[in-house]
């Protein structure tokens, strides 16, 4: 490896390693960050439920596109609660039960996860099956987490 290489490689394993706080330039940003990714995640959601719920026509399409960006979206907002972020509406209990509030984040991961794969399967049971558990992962958090 030449050098240019290896001090870039060096560079980049110190940006990785860097507390989430340090990818913010200020405690606005990371608050701002992750309202952004759960407000587009709860567009996206909201029209996989009026499919699941028969508000709207099933289209195996737009249900896979619309499932993608949730799961995409659901991997984001963690890195804004970094320490010092407090504010939004996230409650204080974030930064104090941060083990408990990591389950709640990991599971919303997983439920939104499970989504996808059914939104792929191409049915509209499938769709509903793993709607409902996705659906109990954003309410479980945000009654534990999040203020009114
Ligand atoms: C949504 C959305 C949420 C969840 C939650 C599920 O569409 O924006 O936060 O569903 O209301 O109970």
């Amino acid at each position: 490896m030449n050098r240019l290489a290896s001090f870039t490689l060096a560079a980049a394993c110190v940006v990785a390693a860097l507390p989430a706080a340090a990818q913010f330039a200020k405690p606005e940003d990371a608050v701002k960050y992750r309202q952004s990714a759960l407000f587009v995640m709860g567009q996206h959601f909201g029209r996989l439920g009026a499919m699941a719920n028969g508000r709207v026509p099933y289209d195996t399409a737009a249900a896979t596109a619309n499932a993608e960006v949730v799961a995409q979206m659901a991997r984001l907002p963690w890195a804004g609660f970094a320490p010092g972020t407090e504010g939004g509406k996230a409650k204080p209990e974030i930064w104090k039960e941060q083990a408990n509030f990591k389950e709640h984040g990991d599971k919303m991961v997983a439920e939104t996860g499970k989504l996808l794969v059914a939104a792929r399967a191409g049915n509209l049971d499938a769709l509903k099956t793993a709607f409902e558990p996705a659906a109990a992962s954003c309410k479980s958090c945000h009654d534990s987490f999040r203020n009114k």
